[in-house]
């Protein structure tokens, strides 16, 4: 009798064992615990720039400052108060440089390490988009009626062209070679970085805010008030397509494109995001979302995309699909988002709030990469830090130490076992010895 006790008492703890372990490392699209953070700054946040390793972000706000974050933190490494609104920010691939513009008309660059700019330059009037090459060495600025190129190391511009209005879109290839910029007399303009004469232009039937550029320069997207999305080769000023949305393009943020070129994104205040591929006008996925879009990234390999837009939704999405792998509802209209290059870390702001997330799993334990770093320090290239057999997303979901391998259910259930054992071999003692007398 005490031996079949004993025999289905492990069978029970066996058998719960197999159950745990078919289910402790599951894998995910996306952690079920990810790491983020929320800054509030004095007003609205007007851009967002994230580096491309994600650790580094660079933030615009209308209280006048430039915040810089690192990751590990929510508060800023350092911020800049300028003298207006700080329309747009952008950072350098290694997160080195940072550059600004602002109301005040001046382009500010700094480098990570000092809140203390490396030298500004004043400009004709607000400056409304920046740009800097992957690379660091480049800097382009649209500002009141002039687009300006600067090298890093010097604040006396390398040259500026005057289209006679605004230039609300900007940018620059990961090398600084080639320059795309949007202008309100509805051009789009393309430069190579030794001339200020236009290599093309090519006239739309609006006022074209957004404009991206492929990493080599080869390709170009732009996105326009005549609801267009248009995309350009170089070597010709006719676009190799166009497609009309439902709406216009009207936002500096509002169109980008993979390094390589291949692949598209666009938001419209037809409140569609339109994922595109490079050989075809026709989108390859559309999503339609509860309102018009304020911002769209893709991460350079052209795998994630990020869009968030006035009905609160942040969505991040796989290139295959049009069915979101993660979204999430924030407090306000969102109105800008910045992708990391591998797509794994991502930032949007809502009104006054800096939002950072990543969501970067290696080891597949259903914890981010970061929420291992700084929450429960464990590692994040390895899914069972303590070697226990449960993964270390297992053990903070059920309340067990991902740092102790003696904190498991086996453990556990062990130590119930043993327990049960000597309560019965205690109570088996007792009744003999009542039956002896
Ligand atoms: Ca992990
Ligand atoms: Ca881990
Ligand atoms: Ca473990
Ligand atoms: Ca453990």
């Amino acid at each position: 009798m005490r031996k079949n006790q004993i025999w289905i008492l492990s069978s029970i703890i066996l058998s719960s064992l197999l159950v745990f372990q078919l289910f402790a490392p599951l894998s995910r699209a996306v952690p079920s615990l990810y790491y983020s953070w929320t800054y509030k700054a004095g007003d609205l946040i007007e851009s967002l720039a994230i580096s491309d390793d994600g650790q580094y972000i660079v933030a615009a706000s209308d209280d006048m400052n430039v915040y810089f974050f690192h990751l590990s933190s929510s508060t800023p490494l350092w911020s800049y108060k300028t003298g207006g609104v700080v329309e747009s920010v952008a950072i350098s691939s290694d997160g080195q440089y940072i550059v600004a513009g602002s109301d005040d008309t001046n382009i500010y660059l700094f480098t990570k390490t000092n809140s203390t700019p490396l030298w500004n330059y004043s400009t004709d009037g607000i400056v409304r988009k920046v740009v800097i090459s992957s690379n660091g060495q480049y800097i382009a600025a649209g500002s009141g009626s002039k687009l300006y190129l600067f090298k890093y190391n010097s604040s006396t511009p390398l040259w500026s062209y005057n289209p006679g209005s605004a230039i609300r879109g900007v940018a620059i290839s990961s090398d600084g070679q080639y320059i795309v910029a949007g202008c309100d007399n509805y051009m789009v303009y393309y430069f190579r970085q030794n001339s200020s004469t236009p290599l093309w232009s090519y006239t739309t039937g609006g006022v074209v805010q957004s404009v991206a550029i492929s990493s080599d320069g080869q390709y170009i997207v732009a996105g326009s008030w005549d609801k267009r999305i248009y995309f350009f080769q170089q070597n010709s000023s006719t676009p190799l397509w166009s497609y009309e949305t439902g709406n216009q393009i009207r936002n500096n943020e509002l169109v980008a494109i993979s390094s390589d070129g291949q692949y598209i994104v666009a938001g419209s205040w037809d409140q569609r995001i339109y994922f595109f591929q490079q050989n075809s006008s026709t989108p390859f996925w559309n999503y339609t979302t509860g309102n018009i879009l304020n911002s769209v990234a893709i991460a350079s390999n052209g795998q994630y995309i990020v869009a968030g837009g006035a009905d609160n939704q942040l969505n991040l999405f796989g290139s295959s699909s049009a069915t979101p792998l993660w979204s999430l509802t924030l407090d306000s209209a969102i109105g800008s988002v910045a992708v990391s290059s591998n797509g794994q870390n991502f930032v949007a702001s809502s009104y006054m709030n800096v939002h950072y997330f990543d969501i970067g799993d290696d080891d597949n334990d259903g914890l981010s990469n970061c929420y291992e770093n700084y929450i429960t320090y464990t590692a994040p290239d390895n899914w069972d830090t303590d070697g226990d057999g449960y993964s270390d997303g297992w053990e903070i979901q059920n309340g067990y130490n991902p740092l102790s391998s003696l904190s498991n259910p086996t453990v556990i259930a062990i130590l119930v076992a043993i327990s049960v054992a000597i309560g019965l071999m205690v109570v088996l003692l007792i009744i003999k010895r009542k039956r002896k007398s």
